[in-house]
């Protein structure tokens, strides 16, 4: 079942609410004070059943200029709107008003209505009919469906009913799948009932027992009750006019201006990115950090707009600028807004937010305007939104993604899984990357690699912890395993343990290098029993002091040299030698003694117990008071 919003719009008593009576049968004007002075005040709402079978959510605005405040809570999320012109009148500043705030807001459709045709003579109504075309072109309602009526003879009001219900037939349906979101345009105790809230349902749904966040001031309530129209349901879905019985809450905690939506989904925020057009006819510019009214959903603060890209906002002009609320409220990338001077209070223009957590910006500064753009142009496509928001967190997994993006998990789902098939993003693990982020960091890998290699050629690999630091420090270990995992896929790198090589990799002593290790090697095999200290042995066959650790792990990689202990390295000739002396001892003997070992092999001390130690260490030997004996006999 596809829900609606129809709402109203135009100057103060061309007939909006009489409008709505005809059509509806429901008096819209019901607070007393609206009764008694003949105009409305606040938002009125109605059900609307179109002749179609459905049924419309209606939201009557105010038209005074006084209360335009009331009719911008309202206007925010129409999915039609009704732009009344009264017949004996004409076009006058509230309907140029509110069809400016109804671009802003990019209200999708509307229909033209002439009202009080019974006061006026046919060729009267001819001429108004061609003074509000006149004044619609060039804007969203240039091409839009024009109707006369009168409600108090109801001319024209079945036609306008047929016409409605043909427009609305070609209305998308809203998003029933996302989180539930819903601004609140009211709140009110009831005796019995506690505190119940009202608004317009935008997206998702809501069900009886769900748990609701209202945000701000972010405390949770539950849904005890749901009414749609006076009628207990439930649940209900995007595109309704909804009223909830929350229970476990004060209705002073749930003000007109806050949202109930899915729990966590938003966080309060006071300063957000933002692009900002003035309106052409708007009376002043703005300046950097002048205060204006910001109206955003149905929450209204006072907020200066720090300018980005230009000392002041003209006229007519659009630019970046970040808006810094008085107050915090919810609010979601895409949100519309509208602004208006501070004193005295006319609309002057609106915007839309690009970014409602962004950081401390300076102005004028080329990368953050870049990237205002990148999200400016993002805007109408979720993709390139994502890959901006992915671009941020470097390699991100689903749930940190969906914060950044606040999009519902089915959709950021199915986004994630085109870019992947298209390319635009690698999977590692669970994690993703950005394309070009993941080509950037492998090149930073490879080169990485290469430099390695170069520099130490007789080591197998870099350690992954050295390795990681060419990559931004942000990077967890364990999503650095994850990238290096799937580069490894890729076949451009190995990874043995800890080490990590280019791909097919293998030490590859230069010929130079190869007759100092010939060198050393022949040092330690002359040596036997009574080996030289190793970093001097080193020194005196040539190795710089920058290679000496490489050539060490190589000459012990290769078999070359055994470490006995930090200080003491054999030939591997001597250290068998000295394996076999051990084995043929235990074959004759259980039990051996350093001093014995020391008179067999004929060395000192100094070289006998850390080679005991060693075996020690190798479980060939376990020490049993002062003597050794054979682990495996
Ligand atoms: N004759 C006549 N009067 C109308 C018609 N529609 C509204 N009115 C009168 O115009 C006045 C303002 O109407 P209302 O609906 O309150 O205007 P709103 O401020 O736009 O909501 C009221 O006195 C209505 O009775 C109409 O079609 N014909
Ligand atoms: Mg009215």
């Amino acid at each position: 079942m596809k829900h609606l919003i129809i709402g109203t719009a135009g100057h103060v008593d061309h007939g909006k609410s009489a409008l709505i009576k005809a059509l509806t049968g429901i008096d819209t004007d019901r607070l007393q004070e609206e009764k008694k002075r003949g105009i409305s005040i606040d938002l009125g709402f109605a059900p609307f059943s179109l002749p179609g079978g459905r049924l419309a959510g209606v939201v009557d605005v105010p038209g005074h200029e006084r209360f335009i405040h009331n009719m911008l809570a309202g206007a925010g999320r129409m999915d039609l709107v009704l732009l009344v012109v009264d017949a004996t009148e004409g076009v006058m500043p509230q309907t140029r008003e509110h069809l400016q705030i109804l671009e802003l807001l990019n209200i999708p459709r509307g229909i033209v209505v002439i009202t009080k045709i019974d006061l006026v003579e046919e060729e009267w109504r001819e001429l108004v009919e061609e003074e509000v075309r006149e004044k619609l072109t060039g804007t969203f309602l240039e091409e839009a469906p024009l109707c006369a009526v009168s409600a108090v003879t109801g001319e024209g009001i079945s036609g306008l009913k047929q016409l409605i219900d043909r427009v609305t037939g070609e209305i998308p349906p809203r998003d029933t799948k996302a989180p539930f979101r819903m601004p609140l345009d009211r709140s009110f105790s009831s005796p019995g009932f506690g505190t119940i809230v009202t608004g317009t349902l935008i997206q998702g749904m809501v069900r009886v027992g769900d748990t609701v966040e209202i945000v701000p001031p972010g405390i949770t309530a539950r849904v005890r009750n749901i009414q749609v129209h006076g009628s207990d349901l439930p649940e209900a879905s995007a595109g309704q006019r909804v009223a909830l019985n929350l229970s476990g809450m004060e209705k002073e905690q749930a003000l007109r201006g806050a949202v109930a939506c899915a729990p966590g989904y938003y966080r309060p925020t006071s300063v957000v990115d933002a692009s900002v057009r003035l309106l052409s006819d708007s009376p002043r510019a703005i300046k950097n950090l002048d205060p204006v009214h910001f109206y955003s959903g149905t929450a209204r603060v006072v907020a200066r707009l720090l300018l980005l890209d230009r000392e002041e906002l003209s006229p007519g002009e659009k630019g970046f600028a970040q808006c810094r609320l008085e107050r915090p409220l919810a609010a979601e990338r895409r949100d519309r807004f509208i602004i208006r001077s501070y004193s005295p209070v006319t609309t002057i223009g609106g915007g839309i937010i690009l970014d409602p957590f962004p950081g401390r910006h300076r102005r004028f500064r080329p990368s953050v305007l870049q990237q205002l753009a990148g999200l400016e142009r993002g805007l109408g496509e979720d993709r390139s939104f994502v890959l901006t928001q992915l671009a941020g967190l470097k390699m991100s997994n689903f749930s940190r993604l969906e914060k950044a993006t606040r999009l519902s998990a089915s959709s950021l789902e199915s986004i994630l899984k085109e870019m992947e098939l298209s390319g635009q993003l690698i999977k590692a693990g669970e994690s993703y990357i950005g394309y070009d982020t993941y080509r950037q960091w492998a090149g930073l890998i490879g080169s990485e690699l290469e430099r390695f290699h170069k520099e130490h050629p007789l080591l197998s690999g870099i350690s992954r912890a050295r390795l990681k630091g060419v990559l931004p420090s942000s990077i967890s270990p364990k999503e650095f395993d994850l990238f290096l995992e799937r580069i490894t896929r890729q076949g451009q790198v190995s990874v043995q343990g800890d080490l990590v090589s280019r791909c097919n990799f293998a030490p590859q002593p230069s010929p130079g290098d190869r007759d100092k290790l010939e060198q050393i090697t022949g040092i330690y095999r002359q040596a036997g029993w009574a080996p030289p200290a190793l970093q001097e042995t080193l020194a005196s066959a040539g190795v710089e002091s920058s290679r000496r650790d490489e050539f060490e792990t190589y000459l012990l990689f290769s078999g070359e040299l055994v470490k006995i202990s930090e200080e003491l390295y054999f030939h591997r000739d001597t250290y068998r030698e000295a394996v076999e002396t051990l084995s043929r001892h235990f074959r004759s003997s259980p039990t051996l003694t350093l001093a014995q070992f020391r008179d067999i092999t004929g060395s000192s001390r100094k070289i006998i117990q850390p080679l005991l130690e060693h075996f020690d260490r190798q479980k060939i030997t376990r020490r049993v008071g002062d003597y050794r004996v054979a682990v495996n006999p």
